[in-house]
């Protein structure tokens, strides 16, 4: 039977976060050049709040309760996603960020040349995480339609495209459309690895087609909250709580829900999207006893303070 109190909450997290980050180590642990992986350790073994590898876990857990082991590589290869498209957006040519989880960012240590490899490497080497370590138990078919559908999330359909949405949108540029605009690059920006999150922990943990469907529309939605929350941080948050600069999506005149619609309109749209989501989590079909992790994640990628 999954718990249900604050304590075991904490406790999912804390222990889930020590899992991932153990695996990411291990992942990680040799090769050369030396100062590749250096960088990519760098940034991938600094301490972010892992939520994209516990969506992954709850979800797969949700459908059963062991399948958390199943996923953890997959959850594993999500951060690797996450760290490299961290360590890229920081660059100068894109938002040209110094502070990056409270420390300097990547290419503030290791140089621009080092920081886009290891990027690059992190990407290829996250593929690789779910080929090689997916346990043999799933089949083969489930584990390349996983490697396809993370693909199409990072990619020009997803995490790219919506990237140079928004380049084409800062600086005051203004689409015909503003809100439609910027609920598609949220949702490919920061939506499609989160969408993937859950999606993935439940197709591997054998959710039925319906299931997956659901899954993943939690997924997108609370991928959504969690981006408009961004949003409102970088206007309302500190440097000290965020670990990064605030202020620099005003600075860069960025297309954002708190520019557009402003602060009390956004967070009414974040109430919105909880029911939303909460209903996209009910049509699962899966006991609320089993949803619980799930529901605190989704509590706590609105109500964080970084
Ligand atoms: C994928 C090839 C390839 C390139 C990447 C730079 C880029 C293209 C996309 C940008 C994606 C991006 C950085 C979206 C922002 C998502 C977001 C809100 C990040 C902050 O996530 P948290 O708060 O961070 O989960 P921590 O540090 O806690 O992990």
């Amino acid at each position: 039977m999954v718990a249900t109190t604050k304590f075991d909450f904490e406790e999912f997290v804390a222990s889930k976060r020590m899992l991932v980050d153990a695996h990411l180590a291990e992942y990680l642990a040799t090769g050369t050049p030396e100062v590749l992986y250096e960088s990519m350790r760098y940034s991938v073994l600094s301490p972010g709040k892992r939520i994209r590898a516990l969506l992954c876990l709850a979800a797969a857990q949700a459908i059963d309760e062991d399948a958390h082991r199943v996923a953890l590589p997959c959850a594993c290869a999500i951060e690797m996603i996450h760290a490299m498209s961290l360590i890229h957006d920081d660059l100068p040519a894109l938002d040209n960020d110094d502070i990056r989880r409270g420390k300097p960012t990547n290419h503030k240590v290791f140089g621009e040349a080092i920081a886009l490899l290891a990027g690059d490497a992190l990407l290829m080497l996250a593929m690789e995480t779910i080929a090689n370590h997916i346990p043999s138990s799933i089949d083969k078919s489930i584990v390349v339609k996983v490697i396809s559908e993370l693909a199409r999330a990072t990619g020009a359909p997803g995490m790219v495209g919506g990237q140079v949405d928004d380049i084409a949108f800062t600086g005051g540029k203004l689409p015909a459309d503003k809100l439609t605009m910027l609920n598609s690059i949220h949702l490919r920006k920061t939506g499609s690895l989160i969408r993937f999150s859950t999606w993935s922990g439940a197709t591997l943990a054998g959710a039925s087609q319906e299931q997956q469907n659901n899954f993943a529309a939690f997924g997108e939605i609370l991928g959504l909250a969690f981006q408009i929350t961004d949003d409102l941080l970088d206007v309302t948050g500190s440097a000290e709580t965020l670990g990064k600069t605030p202020g620099k999506d005003a600075e860069a005149n960025k297309l954002t829900f708190v520019a557009i619609e402003g602060i009390d309109k956004s967070k009414a749209k974040l109430v919105d999207l909880q029911r939303e989501a909460e209903t996209a989590l009910a049509k699962t079909g899966v006991s609320k006893q089993s949803l619980i992790y799930l529901e605190s994640l989704l509590q706590m990628a609105i109500n964080r303070v970084s």
